[in-house]
């Protein structure tokens, strides 16, 4: 009998703090893909911009006690969220994670619907029940997150098989943290894809940290893509700060994933630069970490680009943040207007009479 290995195949040498082989990844210059108009550069790149004022607007709010609940930012996360959602197809399903404010603007959502559910209004798509993006619309096939963790993979994998069974030639792409990977509904959801042929794109959003638990705590292999080999799916890990290299490893997924039927995992590899939410400090998190990850900026990685490439002159950049701020503040005065609902609806169709 050939003896078993006694060191693991593959492990980690390091833990997350810049030495991991994830490190090789970045790349000083960004990726220019190919596939992309330069009207389409200019959307993703608004959309970025877009989530970047969302998030600071309601760190705001939850700092003068207007915002309920959580308030999760997705600072870090903007080339990852803006560039996988830009790679849908309209008819494709849009299953969000809790960090992808860029993606549901990337999908067509209006500002105020959004300040709505996150200001947890009455008449909102959660009814003011939450003040997250938990909402379903159906009209825009975004499927908002299930909360527990991993479970929207499952959920994300049975709207392919159906979008198959239906012959509707569409393929659904969902999220996971690196903490949510660990999960048993991660393995369980990806290897019924793999078998069923059910057209779906997991995008790993590696942001180094589950709440206060970073990388090293939460799993031994390299590199959370290396999973796509055990499951028959395709796999990549990549810089998840660089866009147009986000935006292209996702389109070939999503059309790989539509024409034969073989699901994805990308692992986007980025930095959350805040706390889990607005309530936590990050202590836990070394300020060299944060450093270094704050020079990969996405938005000023692509920002820079819009530069280079002559795309946008930088008084056009600071006039686009300045619209986007008076309208997120004409918005925000419109909806903290607006009643919040009666206690009664909280308990309102969570039980079938
Ligand atoms: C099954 C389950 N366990 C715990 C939680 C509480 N929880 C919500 S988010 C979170 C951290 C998730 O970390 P990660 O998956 O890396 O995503 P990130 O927040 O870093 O984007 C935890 C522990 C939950 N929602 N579901
Ligand atoms: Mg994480």
């Amino acid at each position: 009998m050939a003896a078993i290995a006694t060191k693991p195949q593959n492990g980690k040498s390091t833990t997350t703090n810049g030495t991991s082989s994830y490190e090789k990844l970045y790349r000083e210059k960004p990726h220019t893909s190919s596939l992309l108009t330069d009207g389409e550069r200019k959307k993703i790149f608004y959309r970025m911009l877009q989530a970047r004022e969302f998030d600071l607007a309601m760190i705001r709010l939850f700092k003068q006690g207007r915002a309920f609940g959580g308030v999760y930012s997705q600072i870090g996360n903007e080339a990852t969220s803006v560039g996988s959602a830009s790679a849908l197809a309209v008819d494709d399903a849009y299953f969000p994670m809790h960090r992808n404010v860029g993606g549901h603007f990337t999908r067509g959502q209006e500002l105020r619907t959004m300040l709505k559910n996150f200001l947890a209004r009455e008449g909102s798509m959660m009814r003011g029940t939450d003040g997250t993006g938990h909402y379903a619309d159906v009209g825009k096939k975004v499927f908002g997150n299930v909360s527990h963790l991993g479970s929207m993979i499952p959920v994300a994998v049975g709207y392919a098989m159906a979008a198959k069974m239906r012959g509707e030639n569409t393929v659904a792409m969902t999220y996971i943290g690196d903490g949510g990977a660990q999960t048993g509904e991660f393995h369980e959801g990806i290897n019924l894809a793999a078998v069923q042929r059910a057209p779906l794109v997991l995008i790993i959003e590696n942001n180094q940290y589950a709440y206060s638990s970073p990388n090293s705590v939460e799993f031994a292999c390299e590199r959370l893509s290396d999973r796509a080999l055990g499951y028959g799916c395709t796999g990549a890990t990549i810089d998840g700060t660089d866009v147009e290299l986000v935006f292209e490893t996702c389109k070939n997924a999503v059309e790989n994933a539509r024409t034969t039927g073989v699901p994805a995992i990308i692992e986007c590899v980025t930095m959350r630069m805040r706390g889990h939410a607005e309530h936590d400090d990050f202590s836990y998190v070394p300020r060299e970490m944060l450093e270094t990850w704050q020079k990969r900026d996405p938005l000023a990685r692509y920002e820079q680009v819009m530069l280079d490439h002559k795309l946008h002159t930088p008084s056009e950049i600071e006039a686009m943040r300045k619209q986007l701020s008076d309208e997120m503040n004409a918005a925000i005065d419109d909806v903290v207007a607006l009643p919040f609902p009666a206690p009664e609806e909280g308990r309102r169709l969570v039980f079938v009479d």
